[in-house]
């Protein structure tokens, strides 16, 4: 019996791993863990619907093409190439995966790292500024998309994508790595803040995860 069971277990991974080749990762922290500044209702449904969606329309998008093989990093090198549907979800399913990263609960929110302190200070002014100019940058995106702190050669900038385009794809203005975001899509922030996008941004300070931030920034100078 042990063994039936054994068999049926292998044959659905195996499944699993023909038929689906991105999968979605579990938040890294409880749904409601950034209340009261993200509701957990509004993280249940980003994650579990917006982003599953994306990992299941990728997952159908490439089924049997030469896309199935590649990562989503590699996908974005020549994503000018490949079909829009592809854009979409593939950047959905690296946005989203990266974004629940930077955020934590707020009493683990803690600060920038020196050296990331230093770099703002430097490339913009101070870390006010900084924050100012991001912010700029998330109220500004008409429509859906994401702001971006970047970082390239060292330098830091602010950018904004629309809809799932990110900084690594072959069409973006700029490129870089990113070491922060922000969702600006209406399903980030709705239920708890309708049209106000610009509290919720203001919000979303309360939750970043400032060690995650300072680890990307100094890992992009290695
Ligand atoms: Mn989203």
């Amino acid at each position: 019996m042990k063994k039936y069971f054994t068999t049926i277990f292998i044959l659905a991974v195996a499944t699993t791993n023909i038929f689906a080749q991105h999968t979605l990762a579990p938040l890294p922290y409880a749904y409601d863990a950034l209340e009261p500044y993200i509701d957990k209702t509004t993280m249940e449904i980003h994650h579990d619907k917006h982003h599953a969606a994306y990992v299941n329309n990728l997952n159908a998008a490439i089924k049997g093409t030469d896309m199935e093989k590649l990562s989503l990093e590699a996908l974005f090198k020549n994503i000018s190439k490949y079909p829009m549907v592809v854009r979409n979800n593939a950047g959905g399913h690296w946005n989203h995966s990266l974004f629940w990263q930077f955020m934590t609960s707020h009493d683990k929110s803690g600060a920038p790292s020196e050296k990331l302190l230093t770099a703002i200070v430097k490339d913009f002014g101070s870390l006010d500024k900084f924050k100012e100019q991001f912010n700029d940058a998330a109220a500004k995106r008409f429509g859906s998309g994401w702001a971006w702190l970047i970082v390239n050669n060292g330098k830091l900038s602010i950018i904004s994508t629309p809809n799932q385009d990110n900084p690594l794809m072959d069409i973006a203005e700029v490129k870089g790595t990113p070491v922060l975001m922000l969702d600006v899509w209406e399903h980030a922030y709705y239920l708890k803040y309708q049209n106000r996008r610009t509290e919720y941004i203001k919000a979303f300070w309360e939750v970043v995860n400032w060690n995650e931030v300072s680890q990307r920034f100094e890992a992009s100078l290695k």
